[in-house]
């Protein structure tokens, strides 16, 4: 039994290996139920219900934020010794095996003189984004802060010298927003003993490619991963207010996590994700690249997803998603109860690149009419089948079908309906099933907020709309309820 056990996570590491499946469906593999036994019981086991809501709370109404790649990959961009990655740009040593010593060398031309913290900042606000997450350290081993602990990161082995996680944090909390840090606390491609998922063979998860990297997995979790979460967790005044870690492998013994949530313990206000490892579930399910048709009713979850089709910076990837589909993605995922984690991917400048900066800015203008309808809602009311990202078929690009069963989504607030409209009706707006009193109906984004006739018969509704939307992406209408 256990050997058929060992034998399926197996192979379920290599198809995420070779990219056949996500790492979130991965972690979905696993059993559902929350152990009560771990070595050190996390927040999640002690905390009373009350306590969780207000731990999470900001979390929950947030619903939008930006994860950010960044670090030394953006330097080869995908390309390295005249060989370009098909696989994400992040991932560029382990898929083309650059030997510790070439990917540590990238680390003397990173100079990102462009980087300005203010403006990644004023740009999440401006794209209606509540939150940031930043690569801290990538499975690459390069620390994107200062640390002691390792001198492999951007203030002490690079000519920039500047530590940009300071000043996000700085910038955040004068532009009023909270900062997390993505840390990848088991695979470590260039610290002795750190572990490695090898993609593109058939390896076992612990592969290494060089000989520098064999080592002691105990050795590199006491001197660099813990070292430099404390740091992580100390330095940066208000923040971290989020921790995502990323990839556990079996090397992260349900002991050696302990290890790690006896720090998180000491910071009570974290909000820390579901792959740390060791059977620790987190707060958040993490949803990776796709959309579950039915959310995760009891659960708090965040979909993060690429604009194009890789996370770290990559000079030839130009595939990047129609402002349409983001916009359409964080309407649906609002109407799970979910979150959207949208990527960036700045360059070895430190610049974002134009078409993730235009997209952002249009679905901040969007956030500004109709934000009401997104931030600090609750899910639909009529079911969260609604269409969703195909699992399995594809579109014309290769990517998952949007299957859009229904021609409109559903957000709720107490005591009013939003409906998002994708494809607007002729004539009416139709409700099968209504289960509330509707009082009166408008357009979000009419600032007159001219009333709609409305026609309500038990559970049924009509509501007369105009001729034309207000926005072909997205119309609002929204129905104010008897409470
Ligand atoms: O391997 C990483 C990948 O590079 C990227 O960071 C994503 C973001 O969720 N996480 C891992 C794959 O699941």
């Amino acid at each position: 039994m256990k050997s058929a056990c060992r034998s399926i996570t197996t192979s379920l590491l290599l198809a995420f290996a070779t990219g056949t499946i996500s790492y979130a469906q991965l972690e979905g593999s696993k059993p559902d139920a929350q152990p009560v036994n771990h070595p050190v019981p996390a927040i999640q086991d002690t905390e009373t219900p009350a306590q969780r809501d207000a731990r999470m709370e900001w979390w929950r109404e947030a619903r939008f934020g930006m994860f950010i790649h960044w670090g030394l990959y953006s330097i080869p961009a995908g390309e390295w010794n005249g060989k370009r990655t098909p696989h994400i740009g992040e991932w560029i040593m382990n898929d083309l095996s650059i030997p510790v010593a070439d990917y540590k060398a990238f680390a003397r031309d990173f100079n990102p003189t462009g980087f300005s913290a203010h403006d990644i900042v004023a740009l999440a606000k401006s794209a209606g984004m509540k939150y940031i997450v930043i690569t801290s350290k990538h499975h690459d081993g390069f620390a994107m802060f200062d640390s002691k602990a390792d001198p492999f990161n951007i203030v002490a082995a690079t000519p920039f010298k500047r530590d940009p996680l300071k000043e996000l944090a700085a910038e955040c909390k004068k532009q009023g927003i909270k900062l997390g840090f993505y840390y990848s606390q088991d695979q470590d491609w260039t610290a002795p003993g750190g572990d490695a998922y090898k993609t593109g063979d058939h390896q076992p998860p612990t592969y290494h490619w060089d000989k520098a990297q064999d080592g002691d997995f105990d050795t590199y979790l006491h001197t660099k991963a813990i070292p430099q979460l404390k740091e992580l967790l100390t330095n940066y005044g208000d923040f971290p207010t989020v921790i995502w870690f990323d990839t556990p492998t079996a090397n992260m013994t349900p002991a050696r996590a302990a290890e790690i949530v006896t720090l998180l313990n000491q910071h009570p206000n974290l909000i820390w994700n579901n792959r740390l490892g060791g059977t620790y579930k987190g707060d958040t399910e993490t949803p990776e690249q796709f959309i579950p048709p039915q959310g995760y009713p009891g659960r708090d979850w965040e979909s993060c997803m690429t604009m194009n089709d890789t996370w770290g910076y990559k000079s030839f990837d130009t595939n990047f998603k129609s402002t349409e589909t983001l916009l359409r993605n964080l309407i649906d995922i609002s109407s799970k109860g979910g979150n959207y984690l949208l990527n960036i991917g700045p360059d070895s400048k430190g610049i974002v690149p134009a078409p993730e900066v235009e997209r952002l800015q249009q679905m901040g203008q969007w956030l500004t009419v109709n934000g009401e309808a997104i931030y600090n809602t609750k899910p639909t009311l009529f079911g969260a089948e609604a269409g969703s990202f195909s699992d399995t078929e594809k579109d014309k690009n290769g990517k998952p079908k949007f299957i859009p069963a229904w021609n409109w989504r559903s957000t709720t607030g107490p005591n009013k309906v939003y409906i998002e409209i994708f494809h607007w009706p002729d004539g009416t707006f139709h409700l099968d099933k209504m289960p509330r009193k509707v009082t009166s109906a408008y357009l979000l984004a009419d600032k007159t907020h001219k009333p709609l006739k409305v026609t309500q018969s038990g559970d049924s509704l009509d509501v007369q709309l105009p001729s034309k939307e207000l926005d072909p992406i997205a119309t609002v209408l929204v129905l104010n309820t008897a409470p």
